[in-house]
């Protein structure tokens, strides 16, 4: 079996087996997927040098091998607070008006994803795949190759790709695309975004895509597709079971008071997932329904993101002073209707959480997949489930049509549908759990990374032509 390098803008290793921390479903299947290919994990430590060495921090842990390097505070700044977090990510979300254009963050881009390739070089060997997740790393296979590698890579992108419209936008667009068609696979979330690539493709290259997303460039042939990531389905029930899950659990529905329902927010505090829509929502709903508006509370947990990227100060700013004034204006002297808080949880204690919570409340404004609709489900009782309100514009929505579908930016719509699914009969709620569940078991991550590196590896038909290079 060939050996796998993952290389992702971070390494993250669970500290212990079945107690990922914070860091999610994705280090632990990763993680897995490197103890069984005895593969090794390249990235940055998150520590900052005074001047750059390529000193690889090479360590076992877990029996995954890691090796990680530092990064200068001008890298720091240009290519990880810079082009990933101020050019990519808000471009690739669709927030073309929170988008900078900057020459430094894209000569910081390429500069860290050429010390990146310096770094990892020495650790390839002839017959290892590499597979290279992300935004951060969009053009390290290019370079890669321009050292000589020969091996067969493949690029994940986790986020959206953008309509070619908006796309286009970005400068030295074609120049990033074309250093992208140096992998022999891209893999994407959702047909959605394939799609949007694929146009692009298309009409701003005027390259050949096949309808099984081969692409001719170049004499080469290079494979699109989508693989949609689920979650460690297995480990998240297994930490949803544990003593501290089940402590959790019965923490929150003690404080809740008899009869009030609970919904549920998890997201990093991003203005991709909608956060002041939903508090809008939600206020819109107590205003709405007087009636029931003190038998609910909305629990609403945000671990702070990016701080050093202006437009995560400001969105951070404006939802404290959103929860503050719906608060204000809604509370009583027994019942505060929004809990906000602000720290991360172990995946156990979350798990406890969404299954104490009657409403899933998952509502981005865009998001490449979204793994807490997946979590939300795999952790409900399935005698007495809870409903999940999910975004379409979610990429997880075409695989969770069961759930309650709501467009995020009418308050609305997803007023309404906190109504529906507070009324929704036991029976209701029982049929479209099922469906749902039987998804997120069977797509999970460890089905998405067999398919990818299969899909990598020229398996399943040989999806990647074994002419590549
Ligand atoms: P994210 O934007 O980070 O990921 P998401 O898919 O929702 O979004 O994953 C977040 C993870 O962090 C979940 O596993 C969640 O449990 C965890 N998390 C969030 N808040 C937490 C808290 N307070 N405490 C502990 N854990 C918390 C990006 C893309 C997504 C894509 C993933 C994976 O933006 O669209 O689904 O990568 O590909």
């Amino acid at each position: 079996m060939s050996r796998l390098i993952v290389v992702s803008n971070r390494v993250s290793v669970p500290q212990a087996m079945g107690a990922a921390g914070a860091q999610g479903g994705l280090a632990v299947a990763l993680s897995a997927a490197l103890r069984e290919h005895r593969g090794i994990w390249f990235g940055w430590s998150g520590k900052e040098t005074e001047s750059f060495t390529g000193h690889l921090d090479m360590q076992r842990n877990q029996d995954v091998t890691t090796a990680t390097i530092d990064l200068e505070p001008q890298d720091i700044e240009e290519y990880y607070n810079g082009y990933a977090n101020r050019t990519l990510w808000p471009l690739f979300h669709y927030r073309i008006d929170l988008t900078e254009y900057d020459r430094n963050f894209g000569e910081g881009y390429e500069r860290v994803n050429a010390r990146f390739a310096d770094s990892v070089l020495p650790l390839i060997e002839p017959d290892d795949l590499v597979w290279v997740h992300d935004y951060h790393l969009l053009p390290l296979g290019s370079m890669l190759r321009e050292k000589g590698v020969t091996n067969r890579m493949g690029l994940f992108l986790h986020i959206p790709w953008p309509p070619t419209r908006l796309f286009v936008s970005l400068p030295n667009h074609e120049q990033l695309v074309a250093s992208m068609l140096q992998y022999d696979l891209i893999g994407l979330q959702t047909e959605e975004w394939l799609d949007s690539f694929t146009h692009y493709l298309k009409k701003e290259m005027g390259l050949k895509v096949s309808d099984d997303g081969v692409i001719e460039y170049e004499g080469r042939r290079i494979v699109a597709r989508a693989f949609p990531i689920g979650i460690d389905y297995e480990e998240f029930v297994a930490s949803a079971r544990t003593e501290l899950a089940q402590g959790a659990y019965q923490r929150l529905k003690d404080s809740l008071g008899h009869g009030r329902k609970m919904l549920i927010g998890v997201d990093r505090l991003d203005y991709s997932k909608g956060l002041g829509e939903r508090f809008d929502s939600f206020d819109r709903f107590l205003t709405d329904n007087p009636e029931m508006a003190k038998d609910v509370v909305l629990l609403q947990i945000a671990p702070p993101s990016r701080g050093e990227v202006a437009s995560y100060q400001l969105i951070r700013h404006d939802l404290e002073r959103k929860a503050g004034h719906i608060n204000g204006a809604h509370a009583d002297v027994a019942w505060v209707p929004i809990r906000y808080v602000n720290r991360g949880y172990p995946r156990a204690e979350l798990a406890g959480f969404y299954r104490a919570a009657d409403i899933g409340l998952v509502t981005p404004l865009r998001d490449g997949m979204n793994l807490v609709a997946k979590e939300y489900v795999a952790a409900q009782d399935s005698e007495d489930p809870g409903v999940l309100i999910l975004s379409r514009f979610a990429g997880a929505a075409p695989q969770m049509e069961d759930a309650v579908l709501v467009n995020p930016h009418s308050t609305e719509d997803v007023s309404d549908a906190i109504r529906q699914a507070l009324h929704m009969p036991l029976p209701e709620r029982r049929r479209r759990h099922e469906r749902l569940l039987a998804s997120v078991r069977d797509e999970d991550v460890v089905r998405w990374r067999e398919n990818f590196v299969g899909a990598l590896r020229g398996e399943h038909g040989a999806e990647v032509p074994l002419d590549a290079r």
